[in-house]
């Protein structure tokens, strides 16, 4: 059963399921087989294979929710989405984005986040969409309600694009490299070999990673908040952040302190340092198979420790490909040196 946070009631929340069924409907499944076995595919990561939908590489269990995503999600025009490409933010801009949400509900010094990881604040929309299956109807979520996705601008339904805000974050793709062989070779099948990193750069480079390629992802959305802004200057990126969600911080709260205290509340430091997030019982599960502990989304926190695993030359090529792809976008990615 899925869990989420249910603002008001201060405690988690299990998804309501559009209708009573267990089990995935056969004539869904039976539709998915047949798309999947019509897919190219690739080495995967963390599973034996990933397919190519539609110019991104995605697993089995995503292209489900995706699926039903189509099918059944129904938007409504307060829903703010956040999107990035995998180990990009999420954990740390779904405790920012839930703070900011219910700041009026919450003492910040007995907030729910001290409680439960930030990945329990709002759904991972790509496979919450099925946990509960059939589908969830996530039409008990407090207003906005808010989701985070890894999937890419145009995978998604236009209902979803045209109406509702999206807040992107991304990351050198060098880090969100390095971030994302550490989390899924830990996750990786024990029947599989380990994924050397070398071959990962490879893959990496060549586009071929879960929800990728990394570059097409960041171009499919608009400007980006970027990790490395939100290190550097924290404050200023929440204020916008919240001036985005439309909710504004007003200049009663600045006088207090509130901002502040969200940064120091979701940061790296006071987030990593918590018992649930330390290995103690808390968990997200993404499938019936993948459960994941909140300690694994909180590796170090830094910018640059890409130098730690790859050669200048590696890095050069990385760089490349990303100036190339980025060429004429007008997006610059704050790249490292
Ligand atoms: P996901 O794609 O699995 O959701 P995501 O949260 O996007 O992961 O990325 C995890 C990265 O963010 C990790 O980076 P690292 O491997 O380079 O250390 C993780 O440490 C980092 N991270 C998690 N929480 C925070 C936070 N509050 N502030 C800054 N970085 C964070």
């Amino acid at each position: 059963m899925s869990t989420y946070l249910l603002p008001d009631q201060n405690d988690c929340h299990h998804g309501a399921s559009i209708n009573a069924q267990n089990d995935i409907q056969s004539d869904e499944q039976h539709m998915i087989n047949n798309l999947l076995a019509t897919l190219p595919k690739a080495k995967a990561w963390r599973s034996e294979h990933i397919f190519l939908y539609k110019g991104f590489w995605l697993s089995s269990e995503v292209i489900k929710g995706l699926l039903l995503i189509h099918k059944h999600f129904t938007p409504q025009p307060t829903d703010i989405f956040l999107a990035a490409f995998m180990k990009c933010g999420t954990t740390w801009l779904k405790a920012l984005m839930f703070a900011i949400a219910n700041r009026h509900r919450y003492k910040l010094s007995d907030h729910p986040l001290l409680r439960t990881g930030p990945q329990s604040a709002f759904p991972f929309i790509d496979t919450h969409i099925f946990l509960d299956y059939p589908a969830t109807n996530f039409d008990n979520l407090p207003v906005p309600r808010l989701f985070a996705t890894h999937f890419a601008h145009g995978l998604l339904p236009t209902s979803i694009t045209s109406t509702c805000k999206f807040v992107y974050v991304c990351r050198d793709p060098k880090d969100a490299l390095v971030s994302k062989w550490h989390f899924l070779s830990k996750l990786r099948s024990k029947e599989l070999p380990p994924l050397p990193f070398d071959e990962a750069y490879e893959l990496f480079c060549n586009g071929v990673s879960e929800y990728g390629p990394f570059w097409d992802h960041v171009l499919g959305y608009w400007k980006p908040s970027q990790y490395e802004d939100m290190k550097k200057e924290p404050s200023v990126e929440l204020k916008k952040l919240a001036a985005f969600m439309g909710m504004p911080f007003t200049a009663e709260e600045e006088k207090e302190g509130v901002v502040e205290e969200i940064v120091k509340l979701c940061s790296f430091e006071n987030l990593s340092s918590l018992e649930v997030n330390k290995g103690g019982g808390g968990g997200q599960k993404f499938t019936a198979k993948v459960v994941v502990e909140n300690q694994e989304f909180f590796r170090k926190g830094e910018v640059g420790d890409w130098k730690n695993h790859l050669t200048e030359e590696m890095k050069d090529r990385i760089d490349n490909i990303t100036n190339d792809k980025l060429k004429g976008s007008g997006l610059t990615l704050g790249l490292t040196k």
